[in-house]
C-alpha cells in the first residue's frame, strides 16, 4: 500500500502539500507524470483531487476498493475518487451538512466517469437496507438513460456530455438515500439536425436503429441502416470503435423499466426518436419560389408515429401563417426556409422530449417519505471547455459555463481561504492568482456584456443580422483585453481574424467564434404552425410537451442565452449553499490514448485550472483547520487535563491539548475560532492516537460490562 511519507521517490508525492519545490510548474507536472506511469492517476492538493484520465481500465473501482475506502480517514489511504466520496458522505451524515462535489476539466478529461464512480460508491457504501435498494437502483439507472439521450461522439470525446447535469441525492438521518433530483442545463440541440465531420448525433438514435428488434423497427417504420438517415450520416462516422450501440440499447431499455417507465411511455419515447429521423429525411424541391415536399413517405411516417393529421404537417412544413391586424395571412416558404423550419421542429421535439425525460426521472426519484431531517449530496457534471475548428453559439455557452465554474472554484477555494486567514487573524503570505471574473463580466454583465448585446440584436425589429451583432460587439466591447475581432490584430499571432469572427481569451485558452447562426440560435423561435401541429399530436410526449396554452401566450420567451445565464446563476447559488469538494480532471493527451503523457498538454491544463495557485495558497497556509469545539470534542481523550471534560473555553482546552501533544510553534496557529495545522502528517498522527485510544477505551468499557454479567 502506498504511504504518504515513504514512497515519494518512485511514485511522486501523493499530496502536493508535500512537494518540496511547490512553486515550480515543471516539478508539478513531473510529479503527475511519475504517478501516471505507475498507474496512480490521483493526487491531492490538500482536499482537492487531481485526476489524470488513464484511458483504460485500471481495475481500481472494484468492490475491494470500495470496502477499503469505507470509513477511513481522508489522508490515510492513497488518493482516490472514493476517498472524496467517502469523506463527503461521512461529513454529510455525521455533521448534517449538505455537501457537493464539483467536477471540472476540459472535454474528455474524465468528468462523467468520475461522477459515475462517485454515484457507484455512494450506492455501495451508504446505509444498506431493503427499502432503499430500489432507490439506489433507480439512481444508478438514471445514468445510462441520460447518457443515451444527452451524450454523443465528438472529435474530443466518444462519449461527450452535450448537456449540463447537477444531481442532488437526498439522505435521511441514517445515511440512507431516499431519492434524488436532477437539474439539466442547455442541451446542445443543434446536433439533432447537424453534425460536423467525425461526429455523431446523440447515441440513442444509433442504439435504436442498431439494437431494436425487427418488429419494433417495423412498427417505427425504420430501416436497420444509420447511413440511410440524413440526421445520422452527415458526420461520416455512424459506427465508432469501442461503442456497441446494439448492446447499449438493451441496457437503456432495462434501465427505463427500472426507473418506472411504463410500456406505453417507452413506446412513445422511441416513436419520438424515430419521428425525428423521419423528419430529417423530409426533403424539399422548389417550384416558383415555393417549397414542395419531396419525400411524402417520410412525412407520413412522422404523422403516423406522433399521431397528427398529415395535411396539417405538410402545410406547416411549407407555409407560415402571420397574424396581421387580427387577420391570418398564409404565405409559402421557399426551400431554404422550409429546411430551416424542418430542422427547427426536429430540434424542438428532441429538446422537449429530453426535458420530459428528466421530469419523468425526477418523478421516479422523488422522495415520497417526507418525514425526518434530510441532508443533500450534490454532484455536478457539465460539458467541459472545448475548442473546435468551428466554434459557434453552443461552444460559446459551454465555455461560458466553464468560466462560471472556474470562477466559483476561485471564489470558494482561493479567495475564501485567504479571507478565512484574515478573519481568523492569522498572518500569511498573499498569493497572486488570475481571477477570471473579468471574462465572466465580459460575457454576462447587464447592458454591456456579450449576452446583453446579443439579446438586444435579437429583439431589435428590422435589419438585425449576425454581422450587425458583431459590429455592435466591436463598438461596445472592442477594447476589452479579452476580446479580439478582425479590426484588431492579435498581438501574439500578429494575425487578424476573418470578418465574421470574434475571439475570446478564455481562462482556458483562446477560442475563435463564428457569428453565423448566433441570432437564430439565441432567438430559438419556432413557427407557430409547427407548434400548433404538435399540440394536435396524440403521442403522449409531444402532446404534453407542446401544450395548447403556449399558443395563446403573447409573451415572447426569454432568449436561449438569457435563460442559460439565469439557470447558471441559480446553480451557483445552490453550489454556494453547500460544502464543496473538487475533482479537477486532466487529459494526458489529445488522442484519447492510454499510456501517453504529453507534458505540454498537461502543463497547459495545470496552468489554467489554477492548480499552482491552489497549491501555493495551501502551502502558504495550513493544510488543516478545525473549529475549536470540534477538535476538542474529538481529541480531548488524548490528554488527562481535557478528559473527560475541560472547564474553560474550547480555545483554552485546545491550547492545553496541543501543549500536551508537544506541537512545535511552527506546526500550528490559533485563530479566533479555529485551530490551524500546517501539515497533514500532524493530523495523521493525532488521528492514529485517537483511534488507538478509542479502541482501548472500548476494550475497557466492554471489560467493565463483562464484569457485571
Ligand atoms: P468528460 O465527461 O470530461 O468529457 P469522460 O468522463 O466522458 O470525459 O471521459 C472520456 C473517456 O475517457 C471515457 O469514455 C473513458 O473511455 C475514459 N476515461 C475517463 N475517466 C476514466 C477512468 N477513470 N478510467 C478509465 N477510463 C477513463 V465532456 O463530457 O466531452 O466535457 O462534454
Ligand atoms: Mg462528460
Amino acid at each position: 500500500m502506498e504511504n504518504a511519507l515513504h514512497t515519494r521517490d518512485r511514485v511522486g508525492v501523493q499530496d502536493y502539500v508535500l512537494l518540496e519545490d511547490f512553486r515550480n510548474e515543471k516539478a508539478f507536472v513531473e510529479n503527475l507524470r511519475k504517478r501516471f506511469k505507475e498507474n496512480h492517476i490521483y493526487t491531492y492538493i490538500g482536499s482537492v483531487l487531481v485526476s489524470v484520465n488513464p484511458y483504460r481500465d485500471l481495475g481500481i473501482y472494484r468492490k475491494e476498493f470500495i470496502e477499503q475506502y469505507r470509513n477511513v480517514n481522508f489522508f490515510e489511504l492513497p488518493p482516490h475518487i472514493f476517498a472524496i466520496a467517502d469523506t463527503a458522505y461521512r461529513l454529510m451524515h455525521e455533521e448534517c451538512r449538505d455537501q457537493c462535489i464539483l467536477i471540472s476539466g476540459e472535454s474528455g478529461a474524465g468528468k462523467t466517469e468520475a461522477s459515475k464512480k462517485i454515484l457507484h460508491y455512494l450506492a455501495a457504501a451508504s446505509y444498506h437496507a431493503k427499502q432503499v435498494e430500489h432507490v439506489k437502483e433507480k439512481l444508478l439507472n438514471s445514468n445510462p438513460v441520460l447518457e443515451a439521450f444527452g451524450n454523443a461522439k465528438t472529435n474530443r470525446n466518444d462519449n461527450s456530455s452535450r448537456f449540463g447535469k447537477y444531481m442532488d441525492i437526498e439522505f435521511n438521518f441514517l445515511g440512507a438515500p431516499l431519492g434524488g433530483h436532477i437539474l439539466n442545463y442547455l442541451l446542445e440541440k443543434s446536433r439533432v439536425a447537424h453534425q460536423n465531420n467525425g461526429e455523431r448525433n446523440f447515441h440513442i438514435f444509433y442504439q435504436l436503429v442498431m439494437g431494436a428488434d425487427d418488429s419494433t423497427l417495423q412498427r417505427l417504420l425504420l430501416r436497420r441502416d444509420p447511413e440511410f438517415y440524413y440526421y445520422l450520416n452527415q458526420g461520416n462516422s455512424t459506427r465508432v470503435n469501442g461503442i456497441d450501440d446494439a448492446a447499449q440499447f438493451q441496457i437503456v431499455k432495462s434501465a427505463l423499466s427500472v426507473i418506472d417507465f411504463t410500456e406505453e411511455e417507452i413506446n412513445a419515447l422511441f416513436a419520438v426518436v424515430a419521428s425525428v429521423l423521419h423528419l430529417g429525411n423530409v426533403g424539399f424541391t422548389e417550384d416558383d419560389g415555393r417549397a414542395v415536399i419531396a419525400q411524402e413517405k417520410s412525412v407520413y411516417s412522422v404523422c403516423k408515429l406522433l399521431g397528427c393529421p398529415e395535411d396539417m404537417l405538410n402545410d406547416a412544413l411549407t407555409h407560415r401563417t402571420i397574424e396581421v391586424c387580427g387577420d391570418s395571412v398564409v404565405s409559402p416558404l421557399n426551400r431554404d426556409q422550409a429546411i430551416r423550419a424542418r430542422d427547427a421542429i426536429a430540434k424542438a421535439v428532441y429538446e422537449r422530449q429530453f426535458k420530459w425525460l428528466v421530469q419523468k426521472l425526477n418523478a421516479s426519484l422523488e422522495n415520497k417519505d417526507d418525514a425526518g431531517k434530510k441532508t443533500l449530496m450534490g454532484l455536478l457534471d457539465i460539458y467541459g471547455f472545448e475548442i473546435f475548428k468551428n466554434n459557434s453559439f453552443e461552444q460559446f455557452c459551454i465555455n461560458y459555463c466553464n468560466e462560471k465554474l472556474q470562477q466559483l472554484f476561485i471564489e470558494l477555494t482561493l479567495k475564501s481561504e485567504q479571507e478565512e486567514y484574515r478573519k481568523e487573524g492569522i498572518e500569511w503570505e498573499p498569493v497572486e492568482y488570475f481571477n477570471n471574473k473579468i471574462i465572466c463580466d465580459l460575457i454576462e454583465e447587464q447592458h454591456k456584456g456579450i449576452i446583453s448585446i446579443l439579446d438586444e440584436e435579437c429583439l431589435r425589429p428590422g435589419d438585425a443580422t449576425d454581422m450587425t451583432f458583431l459590429d455592435k460587439l466591436e463598438t461596445v466591447v472592442g477594447s476589452h483585453q479579452h476580446f479580439l475581432s478582425h479590426k484588431i490584430a492579435d498581438k501574439r499571432t500578429k494575425k487578424t481574424l476573418c470578418r465574421n469572427e470574434f475571439r475570446l481569451r478564455h481562462y482556458a485558452g483562446d477560442v475563435t467564434y463564428r457569428v453565423e447562426g448566433f441570432l437564430e440560435k439565441n432567438n430559438d423561435l419556432l413557427y407557430r404552425d409547427l407548434k400548433k401541429t404538435m399540440t394536435k399530436t396524440s403521442n403522449l410526449i409531444t402532446r404534453t410537451s407542446f401544450p395548447e396554452s403556449e399558443l395563446l401566450s403573447k409573451k415572447r420567451p426569454d432568449t436561449a442565452a438569457t435563460q442559460f445565464k439565469r439557470s447558471l446563476s441559480q446553480l451557483m447559488l445552490i453550489l454556494m449553499s453547500k460544502e464543496p469538494w473538487y475533482v479537477r480532471c486532466i487529459k494526458p493527451n489529445d488522442r484519447k490514448q492510454s499510456a501517453v503523457f504529453d507534458d505540454m498538454i498537461v502543463l497547459h491544463q495545470v496552468k489554467y485550472l489554477g492548480l499552482m495557485e491552489n497549491l501555493r495558497v495551501r502551502r502558504a497556509g495550513f493544510a488543516y483547520r478545525r473549529p475549536y469545539e470540534v477538535f476538542l470534542k474529538r481529541y480531548k481523550c488524548l490528554c488527562p487535563k481535557t478528559w473527560p471534560s475541560y472547564q474553560g473555553s474550547a480555545k483554552e482546552g485546545v491550547q492545553v491539548l496541543v501543549n500536551h501533544l508537544g506541537y512545535i510553534p511552527d506546526a500550528y496557529r490559533m485563530g479566533k475560532t479555529k485551530l490551524f495545522i500546517r501539515l497533514p502528517q500532524t493530523l495523521f498522527e493525532i488521528e492514529d492516537s485517537f483511534q488507538n485510544k478509542k479502541h482501548d477505551l472500548a476494550t475497557i468499557i466492554q471489560a467493565k460490562f463483562r464484569a457485571y454479567d
